[in-house]
């Protein structure tokens, strides 16, 4: 019987963006010193949302100004009074999360069914979980009385911007430190409505301020004297470069960058299971995640049998429209990270790897890659070895538990992956020896808010989540 499909959208009437937006610094919304903007386009359909504030230097001074300023009183607060706005901001976030998920699924171009699942319950936990921490600081293990960092000058990403800024902006300020945080220029929105939730639950003036702009407000806002505190997630070339302007200087630094996460299925794996977490793994958010299992490293006598359901289930996803309750695989996040994969996915057909995609219609605006497997992978191909940031699957075979362990830690990166097997003791034993800043067991992509998230090698250091997240904004 022919599949019926009932598409079922979510109402985006449940989100009112103004035509334009500001920056926020000092508890108000403000335009650019120079009055200059840029556009925020959904990537779905390539609509423009609005029209947002481009932050100059001195944009990122005064902001920084504002932060510096409320640091003293905020910092002087109990921690039982930060908390109390902990909460509120968190309770206010589970009011608005509707609005807020479909605003995302907008400025992103992921599913409803992720933000809404995924992104807005997580966002919420990370302000719960933090304002937990503020009034029992001196009981933590840190030593006596911690002290907070002072102003943290925060860089986020476009892959999950509010998440991000939740794990960024909810330790910090649990800690007693103020922030600024500069949100991805394709993905501006969701901190300013972010801010106004700020505003909302009553948080002082200057504790969070939000500067919209590009790489060069970046660059500005981690160069600025005025920050004790760098916390960056992006790309390992700008970490890179963040590394090297902090360097010389008092600041502390965290860095979360770049992945090639392994998957890997032993022979005794549970088939069906594995399928699910692979597919999770790599086609969540479009497979625009750090920690994706862009690898999947299976033993070679089960390979046929596990590539044949696999390639069974990636033809029922669903790709096409985001605010669709039904959609698997939205579009990507903009044109430059489409040019980005179509590249690398074309190097890998050129350099010899066997390329498959599921027959499906792709929407003809906006921007769109089908859920794509590559076969016969070698190390030597780039698509084994960088990054790829989208639906794309690289597959490469061993045939002991050690090749397995080898063939995944053969990365520049090291910061996540998976392990799929029956078998408890073998679990534990790859588990130990992979280097990688999270492996899960028999599972992908599962998060939380207590536990610490970090790379080794080119995937950075520091650590966010749990009780090592809110180390990285104090002095111990
Ligand atoms: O990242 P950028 P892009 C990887 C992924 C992707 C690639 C490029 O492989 O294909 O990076 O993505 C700000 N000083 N990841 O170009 O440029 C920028 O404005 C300070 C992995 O989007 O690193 C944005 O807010 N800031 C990753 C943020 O840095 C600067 C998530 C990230 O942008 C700056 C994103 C500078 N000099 C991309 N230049 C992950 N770890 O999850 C840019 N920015």
């Amino acid at each position: 019987m022919a599949f019926e499909y009932a598409p079922a959208p979510e109402s985006r009437a449940v989100v009112d963006i103004a035509p334009s937006y500001g920056l926020f610094v000092d508890g108000e919304f403000r335009e650019a010193s120079d009055g200059k903007v840029f556009k925020t386009l959904s990537p779905s359909t390539e609509e423009v949302l609005s029209e947002v504030a481009q932050a100059s230097a001195e944009d990122v001074d005064a902001a920084v100004k504002a932060a510096r300023k409320a640091f003293e009183k905020w910092s002087a607060l109990p921690g039982s009074e930060r908390a109390k706005y902990l909460f509120r901001i968190a309770r206010i976030i589970q009011e608005r999360s509707r609005e807020l998920a479909v605003l995302e699924t907008l400025d992103n171009g992921k599913p409803i069914k992720e933000t809404r699942d995924a992104d807005l319950p997580l966002v919420a936990a990370h302000f719960f979980y933090y304002a937990g921490w503020a009034d029992k600081l001196d009981h933590a293990g840190f030593g006596p009385d911690p002290k907070p960092l002072g102003v943290a000058g925060q860089v986020i990403p476009w892959n999950f911007p509010l998440l991000m800024l939740a794990w960024k902006i909810a330790p910090a300020l649990a800690a007693g430190n103020t922030v600024v945080l500069k949100p991805a220029e394709t993905t501006p929105l969701s901190a300013l409505f972010f801010a106004d939730i700020c505003r909302q639950a009553g948080l002082p003036k200057g504790v969070v301020n939000i500067l919209t702009g590009d790489g060069a407000t970046g660059a500005a806002l981690v160069a600025h004297e005025g920050i004790d505190k760098v916390a960056f997630t992006g790309s390992t070339a700008v970490g890179k470069e963040i590394a090297r302007t902090v360097a010389g200087t008092d600041k502390k630094l965290t860095l979360e960058l770049g992945g090639k996460g392994a998957n890997i299925v032993f022979d005794d794996a549970p088939i069906d299971q594995a399928v699910e977490g692979i597919v999770n793994g790599i086609f969540f958010n479009q497979g625009q995640v750090c920690c994706a299992g862009s690898r999947l490293i299976v033993q070679e006598s089960i390979q046929d049998e596990l590539l044949d359901a696999l390639k069974r289930r990636m033809s029922t996803l669903r790709v096409g429209d985001p605010l669709d309750k039904n959609t698997d695989v939205g579009a990507i996040n903009s044109a430059e990270q489409l040019a980005r994969i179509k590249a690398l996915a074309d190097s890998g057909e050129a350099e010899g790897a066997e390329r498959w995609a599921p027959a499906c219609e792709l929407p003809t605006s906006g921007y769109w890659f089908a859920p794509t497997l590559f076969t016969n992978v070698t190390q030597a191909h780039r698509i084994a070895r960088e990054e790829i940031f989208g639906p794309v699957l690289s597959v490469l075979t061993f045939r002991t538990p050690a090749e397995a362990v080898a063939k995944a830690n053969n990365s520049q990166y090291g910061l996540s992956a998976g392990i799929w097997t029956e078998k408890g003791s073998r679990m534990l034993a790859v588990a130990g020896k992979l280097r990688a800043g999270v492996v899960w067991a028999n599972t992908f992509n599962k998060f939380d808010p207590t536990s610490p998230f970090g790379g080794f090698k080119e995937s950075g250091f520091g650590r966010e989540g749990g009780r090592h997240g809110l180390e990285a904004y104090l002095d111990v």
